[in-house]
C-alpha cells in the first residue's frame, strides 16, 4: 500500500497509534447542513476585535486565496496524507477584524451550535485555512461544503466544517467534543484525546 514512501517517512509523518487511510471517511455529529444557495449564508468574526465583521459568501471569495499540502490525522485513527487544499489563509480573516491582544483563544463556530476551541497561536499557525476544496474539487457536502477550517498539527476534530465563524477569546472554552470528554488541545503527536490524556 505504502510503495512510494518509505518506512522513515512515514514514521515522520504518522502519529503514534494512526493507520494511514487512502480513502476519506465521513465523520460527524449530526446531520449534514443542505444549502438551497448562498445568499443568506454569512461568516463572523466577532469576540475580541476592534472591529467586528460578517462576511457574505461574495465577500470572503474576494479574498485573496492559497493553496497547501498536509496530512490529517483523526482521532479515531486514521491519518490521511498528502493533501491539497485550497482556501483563505487563517491570518488573512484575523486580518480583517484586527484581533486584541487580549486575545488568546479562538473557538470556532459552525452550523447547529457545533464549536470547537484551540489557542490563537495555533489558529495562526501558517498553513491553517479556511478551506472551500479538497485536492481540485470544490468541497462535498459530507466533507463541510461550502467552507470548512483545517487545522493539521491537531486532531482532525478540530477542522470544524461548515463553519460560520470565529470568536475570539482571553479564556479557553471547550468546544463540542471537549465537552464531550476529548482534550482541550488536542495534539496527535502527544496523543491527547481524551481530557485524561
Ligand atoms: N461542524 C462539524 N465539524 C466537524 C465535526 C462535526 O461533528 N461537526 N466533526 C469533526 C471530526 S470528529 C472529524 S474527524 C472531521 C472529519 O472530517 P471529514 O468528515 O471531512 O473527514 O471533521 C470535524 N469537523
Ligand atoms: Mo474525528
Amino acid at each position: 500500500m505504502f510503495v512510494n514512501k518509505s518506512t522513515a517517512e512515514l514514521e515522520k509523518r504518522v502519529p503514534p497509534n494512526q493507520k494511514v487511510t487512502t480513502g476519506f471517511p465521513v465523520l460527524h455529529y449530526g446531520d449534514v447542513p443542505e444549502y438551497k444557495d448562498l445568499t443568506d449564508w454569512t461568516f463572523r468574526i466577532f469576540g475580541l476585535v476592534e472591529n467586528e465583521v460578517t462576511l457574505s459568501y461574495e465577500e470572503l471569495m474576494k479574498l485573496p486565496t492559497t493553496s497547501v499540502q498536509n496530512d490529517i490525522h483523526c482521532v479515531t485513527g486514521w491519518s490521511k496524507l498528502d493533501n491539497e487544499w485550497e482556501g483563505i489563509a487563517a491570518e488573512e480573516i484575523a486580518k480583517l477584524a484586527k484581533v486584541k491582544p487580549e486575545a488568546k483563544y479562538v473557538l470556532l463556530h459552525a452550523e447547529h451550535g457545533w464549536t470547537a476551541n484551540m489557542p490563537l497561536a495555533d489558529f495562526l499557525t501558517p498553513g491553517n485555512l479556511f478551506a472551500f476544496k479538497h485536492n481540485g474539487e470544490p468541497l462535498t457536502p459530507d466533507h463541510g461544503y461550502p467552507l470548512r477550517f483545517v487545522i493539521p498539527h491537531l486532531y482532525f476534530w478540530k477542522s470544524a466544517k461548515w463553519v460560520r465563524g470565529i470568536e475570539f477569546l482571553e479564556q479557553d472554552k471547550p468546544g463540542f467534543w471537549e465537552k464531550n470528554g476529548y482534550h482541550m488541545y488536542g495534539s496527535p503527536w502527544k496523543e491527547q484525546r481524551f481530557a485524561w490524556d
